[in-house]
């Protein structure tokens, strides 16, 4: 091997010989050798005498402490993780959640830091310091500043002046005795049915599974392939590295107490989520209600003031496909050299479902950042629409941006459609009930899909068809469709009028029809879409529409409906869909979707979506959790599964403290 100090190689016929061992050194090495130790204490006898840290310090303890806050200021966790509070719950009072059971940090983990302070300790004859909180103002975490682990960016809820319980954490996120503003998920009381509690467990580990595997195969990607074990690179965000599994899975793994999950995910975001300089196109609609809605809702449920920063990076990066002459958004944008258009199967139309399914979030982010510019946005959407002219009380899928008319008179609780529905209902929900234009706009229009699209079949099963120019275009519901029994329950739990039981009976209808289509299957997962045509009910017929793509609507009203009836046949069809996820679906590298849930041994089609960390796990998870946790009197859902919360009965609301007419308009 070669050594640091020359060598003489000795060559016999051209080929190195070993080194002959000698007495002493030649004089030009030890020359070298004195140099060496001489510059050694130098440097030595200089940090003696000259630092300031050991010129100054009165105590040994002192510097070290010193020593401690520079590294502090350097970064958070550069050299010591932050204290573990120990409590009866748990171990996980440090991000401000408590794992249960079992579950407890790694000990690996444990052992370690315990190891690395009593290390600290005997090397240096004394007690470590316990790390000092942090003073920093909110405002001094920029986008893109050093990461502030979620403990310390915890803020305190926000004065909410409407809030009837200032100080109380809501339900199902139980405060932490002597920790102030840090709150536990409690899925299930201590004395819950233990089946139940396996019931959850599972699908906690579910989410595990998912989200380790694409950790290990696409980190930082946005989407995971599960049967080849890489990067997903055509998903709706196309090959870039927006980690939209990240920031779609984050807010599930909050609620599971999956803590160091969560963390690794929040530190992604805190130092590598960037829009501002992408130079491809993105979805208006898809950015906000993943990007966008599940940084927010990390920001409700922590505090931690990166996710509101994010959110709000993320949303400006949007901003100019706004600049319409009507201000509806056209359809795709370019953060990067801000040009706009539209999909090209769309003409010169933007569509219904997307320009109507930003309401939720652009709203909430004018009120956390106290910025005005969000909300304006989508006012205006929102007026364009209250005033036009609608055929049949209903709302065309497609609407052109710039003369702010009607495209193509084709209308549908599915696909280009359905969560512009879901948002006006959920619009007011989330306004506390301030915004009843919403409501008033979501009755009506109901009112007329009621009695146009509501459809039974001979054997009495009910569905939403589609129209166009008024009239049944096709005897089919698309899987998406089936988040309306979870809608209509709604509308009917909160409304004290004769449409209620109306609204109840269609919701536990379509929920019925939608878990049909997973019966009458052989994987009892259900197709994309469903006919009702000929001897067909409930059956996909084509190809296309027999593929299961992990998709959260069904099992989204089966949580909605648990949740306001106490059918216990809604826990158990979220059961059978665990099974059947877990039988078809799991493979080695994660989640996949299927090609024909008709098939018995059904191939799979490589894509965990990262909606299926988002919602599907969630609501299955939640299906299965207390009531307490994510009341649906405190939290809305966005389309996207991420919990936001209500205005004024929500003591997570983090509104800024700063009278938005106060603030300046003009920042964008
Ligand atoms: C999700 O991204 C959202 O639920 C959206 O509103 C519709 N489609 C997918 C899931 O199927």
């Amino acid at each position: 091997m070669t050594g640091i100090l020359p060598t003489y190689q000795r060559f016999v016929n051209g080929v190195p010989v070993p080194s002959i061992s000698r007495r002493s050194f030649r004089l030009r090495e030890k020359y070298l050798i004195v140099s060496v130790l001489l510059t050694f204490a130098i440097v030595w006898l200089g940090a003696l005498f000259y630092l300031p840290e050991f010129k100054n310090s009165s105590s040994v303890n002192d510097s070290v402490y010193n020593v401690y806050k520079r590294i502090q200021k350097a970064g958070p966790e550069l050299l010591m993780p932050p204290p573990v509070m120990h409590n009866e719950v748990g171990e996980f009072a440090a991000v401000g959640i408590v794992r249960h059971g079992e579950e407890g940090d790694d000990p690996h983990i444990v052992e370690d830091r315990n190891r690395l302070r009593a290390k600290i300790e005997e090397d240096m004859g004394m007690k470590v310091l316990e790390r000092p909180q942090f003073d920093v103002a909110p405002s001094a975490s920029s986008s893109r500043g050093p990461s502030k682990a979620p403990v310390d960016a915890i803020e305190e809820p926000a004065v909410d002046n409407n809030a009837a319980n200032k100080n109380a954490s809501p339900e199902g996120l139980k405060e932490l005795e002597g920790a102030e503003n840090k709150y536990v998920p409690v899925p299930l009381k201590p004395n819950a049915d233990p089946e139940l509690k396996k019931k959850v467990d599972t699908v906690r580990e579910m989410m595990r599974h998912a989200w380790n595997n694409y950790k290990l195969y696409a980190w930082g990607k946005n989407e995971l392939k599960p049967i080849s074990k890489r990067a997903h690179l055509s998903s709706v965000f196309g090959a870039g590295d927006l980690g939209v599994s990240i920031v779609d899975g984050l807010d599930t793994l909050y609620l599971m107490g999956l803590t160091d999950e969560f963390r690794e995910g929040r530190d992604w975001v805190a130092e590598h989520l960037h829009f501002s300089d992408i130079d491809s196109d993105l979805s208006v609609f898809e950015t906000t209600i993943r990007f966008v809605g599940g940084l927010l809702s990390c920001y409700a449920l922590t505090g931690d003031v990166v996710f509101k920063d994010k959110a709000a990076e993320v949303a400006d990066a949007l901003l100019p496909a706004f600049d319409t002459p009507s201000g509806v958004p056209f359809s795709l944008i370019n953060p990067s050299t801000k040009a706009s258009r539209q999909y090209h199967w769309a003409g010169a139309n933007s569509i219904l479902s997307e320009i109507g399914t930003l309401h939720m979030e652009f709203s909430y982010l004018s009120d956390v950042t106290g910025r005005d510019v969000y909300r304006k946005k989508v006012d205006r959407i929102r007026e364009v629409l209250y005033n036009i002219e609608k055929p049949g009380d209903l709302y065309p899928n497609y609407i052109n941006p710039r003369t702010g008319q009607w495209g193509q008179k084709h209308m549908s609780l599915g696909a280009l459609g359905d969560s512009f529905y879901e948002y006006l209902l959920k619009a007011w929900l989330v306004s506390g009930r301030a915004d009843e234009q919403a409501r008033e706009m979501f009755d009506v229009a109901m009112q007329a899909a009621l009695d146009k699209m509501l459809r039974v079949s001979p054997n009495g099963l009910s569905y939403l068809a589609e129209l166009k120019y008024g009239r049944v275009l096709e005897e089919k519901m698309d899987h998406l469709s089936c988040f309306a029994g979870g809608m209509f329950g709604l509308a009917s739990a909160t409304l004290e009028n004769s449409q209620a039981e109306r609204y109840m009976d269609v919701a536990r209808r379509l929920t019925h029809t939608c878990h049909e289509s997973y019966a009458r299957a052989d994987t009892k997962l259900g197709p994309d879409a469903f006919k009702f045509s000929g001897a067909a009910e409930a059956r996909a017929q084509k190809s296309n529409e027999k593929m299961f793509l992990l998709r959260p609507e069904t099992f989204e009203s089966y949580f909605i409906m648990w949740r306001l009836t106490k059918d216990q046949k809604y826990r158990d069809w979220g059961w059978e869909a665990v099974q059947a996820l877990e039988k078809h679906c799991r493979v080695e590298g994660g989640y996949t979707g299927l090609m024909n849930v008709y098939h018995k041994k059904p191939q799979g089609d490589d894509v965990q979506q990262s909606y299926f960390l988002a919602e599907t796990l969630k609501y299955l998870y939640l299906l299965f959790s207390d009531d307490t946790l994510i009341p649906l009197d405190e939290w809305v859902f966005n389309t996207e599964a991420h919990p936001l919360p209500v205005k004024g009965k929500n003591p997570l609301y983090r509104a800024a403290d700063k009278p938005e007419h106060l603030k300046d308009e003009n920042q964008i």
